[in-house]
């Protein structure tokens, strides 16, 4: 990866990815682009420009301008938007991703896209989810994760772009909030945490799911994008995660900390179905085996960080 082109850049993901992208390859060469521009670090501190990924020559043009020769594309609708929205998050979900696909067979560049847990459906194997498995998703957002796998794959094998993707679990941070997931219950709760030493989840208790600290995302990012080709078998949707967690354990670890947090329940029947769709927790062997995935943030250490770095930024 040299000259990098983001979509979706002042995303959950997106707004850390581009941040820390410019670290590591220079300011100049990481162009963020999105659907607005907001006062964001991402937006404001290197080359940004708004594009609509439903608009591939648009898409094209800029990154041609931009000389990209890696394109990673996170701009999509999350899980319940999606599911409120189905019709829009198809048109989105799956038209900015034929979009930025051709957008890097025209250009030749590097792909990367995020798959998810989303893709698996209830009749996947919950418990230590394999690599290739059933995949009969009862969501759009998952319906465009398995369809996006595949089309990745399609363009590797068919145009030779060399696509890259991962499935991540519910992804933690404390800079951008997420928006419109079904995991960001495990998001809210620390902030609530701090701010009112309480939290009310729309999911219910025994509800395991595959969580990650943004941290170990983004460095699994790079590393497979900087993994040797010729090493991968799989390539668009590795199974990654660092903890399978239910509300009960999230809230134990906090009181750790924070020793009289209250959680109680107001499960949400839409977010609590996805949930209940998807996998407990999920075999991540390939990506180790092929590419070296390790995460470093367990509940523990995760949580510590979490609540130290949202004291900082809540004051
Ligand atoms: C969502 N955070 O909840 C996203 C993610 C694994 C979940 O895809 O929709």
């Amino acid at each position: 990866m040299k000259r990098i082109f983001i979509t979706g850049a002042l995303g959950q993901i997106g707004s850390e990815l581009t941040v820390m992208l410019r670290k590591i390859y220079g300011t100049d060469n990481v162009m963020a682009t999105d659907i607005r521009r907001n006062d964001s670090e991402a937006a404001q501190s290197g080359p940004f420009a708004i594009v609509d990924v439903t608009d591939g020559r648009k898409m094209v043009e800029t990154a041609k301008q931009f000389k990209a020769d890696t394109i990673i594309h996170m701009a999509a609708l999350l899980s319940a938007t999606a599911e409120a929205n189905p019709v829009f998050a198809w048109n989105l979900n799956m038209g900015g991703l034929m979009n930025a696909l051709e957008t890097a067979r025209e250009l030749g560049c590097q792909f990367f896209t995020p798959s998810s847990i989303g893709a698996f459906g209830p009749s996947t194997p919950k418990d230590n989810t394999p690599q290739d498995t059933v995949q009969r998703p009862a969501t759009m957002y998952g319906i465009n994760k398995v369809a996006g796998e595949l089309l990745a794959d399609y363009y590797f094998h068919r145009f030779g772009v060399d696509t890259r993707g991962l499935r991540f679990p519910g992804l933690i941070s404390y800079v951008a909030p997420p928006g419109g997931g079904t995991t960001d219950y495990a998001v809210e709760i620390y902030y609530e945490a701090i701010k009112n030493g309480k939290y009310t989840s729309y999911i219910n208790k025994g509800t395991y799911m595959d969580m990650m600290y943004m941290p170990d995302a983004l460095n699994a990012i790079v590393a497979l994008m900087e993994a040797d080709g010729a090493k991968l078998k799989h390539r668009n949707s590795f199974n990654v995660t660092a903890m399978s967690v239910d509300p009960e354990d999230i809230a134990a670890e906090i009181r750790k900390h924070i020793p009289g947090f209250e959680l109680t329940y107001d499960v949400d029947p839409v977010r609590q179905s996805i949930a209940e769709s998807w996998p407990n927790s999920l075999d991540a062997s390939a990506a180790i085996e092929e590419w070296g995935f390790k995460a470093e943030y367990d509940l523990a250490k995760m949580t510590e960080d979490m609540l130290q770095k949202l004291r900082e930024k809540l004051g």
